[in-house]
């Protein structure tokens, strides 16, 4: 198995972005087969269950206060409702339940009944995970005590490019939030989001910032802009769709290892372009009719093109707990 690198160089990966499309995806696949079954794919399910009303300003967000997006804001939800999302997420076959709110941070007020939310998303026999803005070093600890896998907190963009998108937090708050992340022992689940007419470079630079943090992100959501009205980027080009598959293809070349998690803007993209990110070593996407306000694929159109493509849905963690010693779904009996 090839090793893993925290030590890419810019040039390095500016260099995989520029090569030939056959030779880059040829590379990424080898190294997506090398490391995980090619025809599984994780399926994780998103929850707003605090929407809209944000004082921060990143100009890609509906959710953010300033913008006229026509998102109308909510108080956080109740448990009940939290519940029910959660187990119709799992009936549709997610194995991760991520619940989002639109946040600068949670105050410490929220944190009992973010604690309850996540302990009952647990007890369904779904992975937990979490993205509530930035989190103190006391915070992330507690989420991890009530139960949380993973904590979701992207880079969004290049550190160069990133002051053109967010003013209101810096991109080293970013970086300490995802310390206080590890060091409480929660799995990391990290990105950024392609398309907001950032350069070629600037891309390398945001897979560089990824691929050179003190341990690779369990996750790695590759998100495509969604050009929402009212939100400073709505007017942004569209990007190139092969653009992006040479972005999924490095980031599965430098994080081997990763779940790539094809992410926002699955909507907008044809079945091919999907088929070509999996191929290029995209292996989960976010499954039902919503991400936090945006639309997704219909979970029928999911369906269908697993089936045209032989994709099978890994199993959740009720599956590995009744599974055998070897951890997968063979059935074996435990040793
Ligand atoms: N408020 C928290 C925060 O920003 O950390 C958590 C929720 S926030 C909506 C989660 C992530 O959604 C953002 O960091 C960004 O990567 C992604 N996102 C939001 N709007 C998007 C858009 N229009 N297109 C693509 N990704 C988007
Ligand atoms: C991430 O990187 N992408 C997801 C998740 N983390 C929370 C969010 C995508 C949100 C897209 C815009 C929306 O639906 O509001
Ligand atoms: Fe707020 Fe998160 Fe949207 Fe930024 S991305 S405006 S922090 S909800």
């Amino acid at each position: 198995m090839a090793e893993i690198r925290h030590d890419w160089t810019r040039e390095e990966i500016l260099a995989l972005l520029d090569l030939p499309f056959a030779d880059l995806l040829a590379r990424a696949h080898a190294l997506h087969r090398a490391h995980h079954d090619p025809n599984a794919v994780q399926v994780s399910t998103l929850l707003s269950i605090k929407t809209g009303g944000c004082p921060e300003d990143c100009a890609y967000c509906p959710q953010a206060q300033r913008y006229q997006s026509g998102v109308e804001a909510t108080a956080l939800m109740e448990l009940e409702q939290v519940l029910d999302n959660a187990r119709a997420a799992k009936a549709a076959g997610a194995t991760r339940f991520c619940m989002g709110a639109a946040w600068r941070s949670p105050k410490d007020r929220d944190l009992p009944k973010l604690a309850a939310m996540i302990g009952a998303v647990k007890a369904l026999g779904l992975e937990t995970c979490a993205t509530l803005g930035m989190l103190s070093q006391t915070q992330a600890h507690a989420l991890k005590q009530a139960g949380l896998d993973y904590y979701n907190h992207t880079l969004d963009t290049a550190p160069e490019y990133y002051g053109q998108i967010i003013h209101t937090r810096g991109f080293q708050d970013r970086l300490d939030t995802l310390g206080h992340v590890r060091k409480a022992g929660l799995r990391t689940c990290c990105g950024g989001i392609i398309g907001m007419g950032e350069t070629r470079a600037e891309r390398a630079g945001l897979l560089q910032a990824l691929a050179t943090l003190p341990a690779h992100p369990d996750s790695v959501p590759i998100n495509r802009l969604v050009r929402v009205a009212g939100t400073p980027l709505a007017g942004q080009v569209e990007l190139d769709p092969f653009e992006f598959v040479r972005v999924v293809a490095a980031a599965r070349i430098l994080m081997p290892a990763s779940m790539l998690r094809l992410s926002a803007d699955r909507e907008q993209m044809s079945d091919e372009l999907q088929a070509l990110c999996l191929f290029a070593g995209a292996n989960s996407i976010f499954h039902g009719e919503r991400l936090l306000t945006t639309a997704n694929p219909a979970i029928e159109r999911d369906r269908a093109l697993f089936a045209r493509l032989g994709v099978h849905a890994l199993p959740g963690p009720d599956a590995a707990a009744s599974a055998g010693a070897c951890g997968c779904d063979c059935g074996s009996a435990a040793a």
